[in-house]
């Protein structure tokens, strides 16, 4: 399909959360059009969106172009490759590295989002404060670093990616939810890398690409749109139980 005659690319997403900002970051970088579906967190779980993602959760995709429905950030990344990117400029055809890609994708998938998301919760949501799940959650983060920082230390100077030798979407998954450190292991940015320099380097090569950048702007422009804090509670809010008291009012007030 030739990139001028695809139609625009639907994602449902809340500005708040790093994950529905990973297909926007890939979707910026394919050069692919598309077209944000912003909604509240407080309506994640209720029509019109649960009949997208039964799941409830965000990002969600609906293509036009294949009148295919996507959730699962993992599964809309294998997607948007295979059918967009058909000229392996951030992935691979061959069957080590393809495989190798998909990997990194689960690692991300599976290692990165739920523990660093359980960290968050814990440190910032829960209603008491656990320091066994807050520290247990916290080394499982380094732990998670400190894999990609072995094999990223161990690559040649000049291909310091996880696949081969150039940034492929298993990289740039791994984006949104770094970009996070500092608020899910409550660290100041700079002492978060300490041990870790290949993975800041990493890190830092992709978040200054243009299309990372034009993702944030959409993203602080939506929360604003929503009238939100940088930690997805509305403003004056100051804990999640007073946020979940204004959810539970808003429900019985039919909103
Ligand atoms: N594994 C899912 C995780 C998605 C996810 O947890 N998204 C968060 C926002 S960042 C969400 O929708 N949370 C809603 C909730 O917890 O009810 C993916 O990668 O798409």
């Amino acid at each position: 399909m030739a990139v001028n005659s695809i139609k625009p690319i639907r994602v449902w997403l809340t500005p708040p959360g790093p994950n529905p900002w990973k297909p926007v970051f890939l979707l910026e970088e394919l050069g692919l059009k598309y077209q944000i579906q912003s909604f509240r967190f407080d309506d994640v779980k209720k029509e019109p969106y649960i009949s997208i993602n039964p799941n409830g959760r965000v990002p969600a995709i609906e293509d036009p172009n294949t009148r295919i429905t996507l959730w699962e950030s993992g599964a809309i990344y294998q997607y948007l490759i295979e059918q967009y990117d058909t000229s392996n400029r951030l992935s691979y055809d061959t069957l080590s590295e393809k495989h190798k890609c998909n990997q990194w994708l689960h690692f991300q998938m599976s290692g990165q989002g739920p523990y660093y998301g359980q960290c968050g919760w814990f440190q910032h949501l829960h209603s008491e404060k656990i320091p066994s799940a807050i520290e247990r959650y916290k080394s499982e983060i380094r732990r998670v670093l400190s894999v990609i920082e072995g094999v990223l230390a161990d690559k040649p100077a000049t291909a310091q990616w996880l696949v081969g030798d150039k940034m492929t979407f298993a990289d740039m998954a791994f984006v949104p939810w770094n970009c996070r450190l500092s608020e899910v292991l409550m660290q100041p940015w700079d002492e978060i890398w300490d041990g870790i320099p290949h993975v800041r380097a990493w890190h830092e090569r992709m978040a200054v690409l243009p299309s990372w950048k034009r993702s944030m702007e959409k993203r602080d422009q939506l929360m604003d749109e929503q009238g939100l804090q940088w930690n997805g509670f509305p403003k004056g809010i100051v804990s999640f139980q007073e946020y979940e008291k204004v959810i539970a009012h808003n429900a019985e007030l039919g909103d």
